[in-house]
């Protein structure tokens, strides 16, 4: 998985990937991520990107030249067009299935906006995808391009030390995780719940489930709408919601 990152701010990109698990990945060579910076590519000598916009009002646009230039320098050593993902509160809310479409891809190019947004013309023109991370503003994409990147890479073959652990936790059945406990067996007066510690594997498993159940049912609900449910966890949650209307 290569990602190419359209920014003016290449170390921020730089200095976030480089750490924990996409760090690791990297050393790997698993995935790569490539920072082009936008002011490279201004034809202007104080290396100018930006402008006042037409029409007047506050604000910078970002000129089109150093955003068509910058991506055809990518474009130029792939051998095919790739997706271009412009980070936008104006896009579509990123979740885990997109996660899982983009971890298909061989090539990821984000275009990281600033100031008032990037000129409409060469968005038109090399904008497959327009994606937000959740409806509040934040300053530029870069943060959320990271925020892209980090739940792709988890996705990619070899990524996680255990290539289970992608698939089984929050949201692959669109379940919450169940709570972990590790030692001390008591911290604090708090003891780990008994059957964690019981050496009965279906016992365990029936009661992660069964707390995946109760957490997403108390959290999420509205999670509970799409969760892949057996007979089993039907009658557990009915049984949440009568303790719900009658305590005790
Ligand atoms: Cl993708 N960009 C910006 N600037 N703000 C956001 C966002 C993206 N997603 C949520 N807020």
């Amino acid at each position: 998985m290569n990602f190419h990152v359209l920014t003016l701010f290449p170390e921020m990109i730089e200095q976030g990937i480089h750490n924990s698990i996409t760090g690791r990945a990297l050393d790997r060579n698993l995935i790569s991520v490539h920072a082009i910076n936008m002011r490279d590519f201004s034809e202007n000598r104080y290396g100018q990107v930006d402008d006042y916009p037409y029409g007047g009002g506050a604000g910078m646009v970002i000129q089109p030249g150093p955003v068509y230039r910058s991506y055809e320098s990518i474009v130029k050593t792939l051998e095919y067009k790739p997706r271009v993902v412009y980070l936008t509160p104006q896009g579509k809310v990123f979740d885990q299935s997109m996660a899982e479409e983009f971890s298909k891809e061989k090539d990821i190019v984000f275009l990281c906006g600033h100031y008032e947004g990037i000129d409409e013309r060469v968005l038109d023109m090399i904008v497959t995808d327009h994606v937000s991370i959740g409806d509040y503003v934040l300053t530029g994409g870069e943060l959320p391009a990271m925020v892209m990147m980090d739940a792709i890479s988890r996705l990619v073959p070899g990524v996680l030390n255990n290539d289970l652990s992608a698939e089984f936790e929050s949201f692959y059945d669109n379940l919450l995780e169940y709570p972990q406990y590790t030692r001390p067996a008591e911290f604090m007066g708090m003891e780990v719940p008994e059957i964690l510690l019981s050496g009965n594997h279906q016992n365990v498993d029936r009661w992660r489930r069964e707390q995946s159940l109760k957490r997403t049912y108390q959290r999420r609900p509205d999670m509970l709408e799409t969760a892949h449910l057996s007979r089993e966890d039907l009658l557990y949650l009915e049984s949440l919601r009568e303790k719900k209307e009658n305590p005790d």
